[in-house]
């Protein structure tokens, strides 16, 4: 909550109508669709992979990581998404990561889809995103009343992105099924005491429809954890810290 208020205020020093402008004359980047991505990967279970330097939980992770370089890493070890920490205060990313690393993966062949993760509760949010060339956002359902998820989850579609929505508990993956969402992020971890509970995903698995693709989000660690997500249904994983912290990255992938 912290840090959507630190988010909040950079706002106004923006100007909305300038990226409105952009997209308009058409200078967005070309795009490449999240959900397919993940339905076309070769691997039963897509690994989404994160560039993440700190957080509120852990303090900083990883400062020295080049965010182009970890990207490339991530792509060519099989990652299917690389989602990139645009939040400054707790997470010491930002925009200009995202562009980096979008430019790092430009004529890779079949290049992984790139997801802003911020705290979004605005148009200009996903705008910013798209510009810089995200193929898609977050939507923390815990963030937004039931009202703006909506408008946002179809702003975000008007301009070709399906959003990963994110719940943590019974009563939000009912409001992310209500939705419609086609891709639903189970955290694990709860934003307001940052307990991790990797059976979150599991126990919620049964609420939602078998067509929406469900990716287990935070504390996922090892080749354990993610056979029983496997095993399960859940179609994909989302890890931070434990790539962020491995010494040989993609001999972690691979195992
Ligand atoms: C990653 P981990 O435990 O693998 O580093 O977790 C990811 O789930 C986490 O970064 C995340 C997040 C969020 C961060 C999930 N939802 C919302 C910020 C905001």
């Amino acid at each position: 909550r912290k840090a959507a208020v630190e988010a909040q205020k950079q706002i106004p020093s923006q100007r909305p109508g300038d990226l409105q402008a952009a997209y308009d004359l058409n200078i967005a980047p070309p795009q490449i669709s999240f959900v397919d991505r993940i339905k076309r990967s070769p691997y039963p279970l897509s690994l989404m992979a994160e560039i993440k330097r700190a957080s509120p939980s852990k303090g900083i992770i990883s400062l020295s990581t080049s965010a182009p370089k970890q990207a490339r890493t991530y792509a060519l070890a099989g990652a299917s998404v690389i989602s990139v920490l645009t939040e400054p205060e707790w997470f010491k990313g930002s925009i200009d990561d995202l562009r980096a690393v979008r430019q790092a993966l430009e004529g890779m062949p079949n290049r992984p889809a790139i997801l802003r993760k911020e705290f979004i509760f605005d148009e200009y949010q996903i705008l910013e995103a798209r510009l810089a060339g995200a193929d898609t956002v977050l939507l923390i359902i815990k963030m937004l009343d039931e009202e703006t998820l909506s408008r946002l989850y179809k702003y975000s579609l008007s301009l070709g992105m399906t959003p990963l929505v994110e719940v943590n508990t019974v009563e939000e993956t009912k409001l992310a099924v209500r939705l419609g969402a086609e891709v639903i992020g189970v955290n694990n971890r709860n934003l307001t005491s940052f307990e991790v509970d990797l059976g979150t995903t599991s126990r919620l698995l049964d609420m939602i429809p078998k067509e929406t693709i469900v990716c287990a989000l935070s504390g996922i660690s090892g080749p354990g954890h993610v056979e029983a997500y496997k095993k399960e249904g859940v179609r994909a994983v989302l890890v931070g810290e434990a790539l962020m912290r491995a010494t040989d990255t993609t001999k972690f992938i691979r195992e």
